[in-house]
């Protein structure tokens, strides 16, 4: 009988994980804070990622950082809104994988990040991948019998 592990090892790339770029929930570095808010509102995700007019990753907008923004000395400056962009308060730093990663690269990055960028070697944006798919997949695996 082959164990979990066994398995998820051999199922050795997330690229059938990949949720593609065009279903992805996106703003560009030079939108107006409050067309993010609005995108994030709409979709209702907590965070999207950020991307150039070239369809590179350039990083991660969420709404506590939009809230986080909008905070005055004592109150919230929502005229900020529309004088701020997506590129003065996203945050660059986000965690990335390559399409032809290893599943348990993956899960790794998944413990502490709600998604992973997929980007290429060109750092192009390609889709993410989500902690949700990750957990999918391993109850899968748990759940079905040994071959
Ligand atoms: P959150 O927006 O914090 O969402 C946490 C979980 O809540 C999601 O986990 C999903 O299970 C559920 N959820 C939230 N909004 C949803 C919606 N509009 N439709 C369906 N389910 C929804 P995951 O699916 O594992 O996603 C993890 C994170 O990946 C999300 O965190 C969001 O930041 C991002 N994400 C997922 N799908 C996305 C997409 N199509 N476009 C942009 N970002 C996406």
């Amino acid at each position: 009988m082959n164990s979990l592990k066994d398995r998820l090892l051999t199922d050795n790339e997330i690229a059938p994980l990949i949720i593609s770029a065009d279903k992805v929930a996106h703003v560009q570095m030079n939108n107006p804070l409050q067309h993010a808010l609005l995108v994030l509102i709409k979709s209702g995700y907590t965070a999207i990622p950020v991307l150039d007019s070239t369809f590179h990753l350039r990083g991660m907008i969420s709404k506590s950082l939009i809230l986080d923004s909008l905070l005055g000395e004592e109150d919230f400056e929502l005229d900020r809104l529309s004088t701020l962009t997506v590129s003065d308060c996203m945050m660059k730093d986000v965690p990335c994988i390559k399409p032809d990663a290893p599943f348990s690269k993956a899960l790794s990055l998944s413990i502490n990040h709600p998604f992973l960028c997929v980007v290429d070697q060109n750092q192009s944006f390609s889709g993410i991948l989500t902690r949700r798919s990750i957990l999918a997949l391993i109850s899968k695996y748990l759940h079905q019998p040994p071959y």
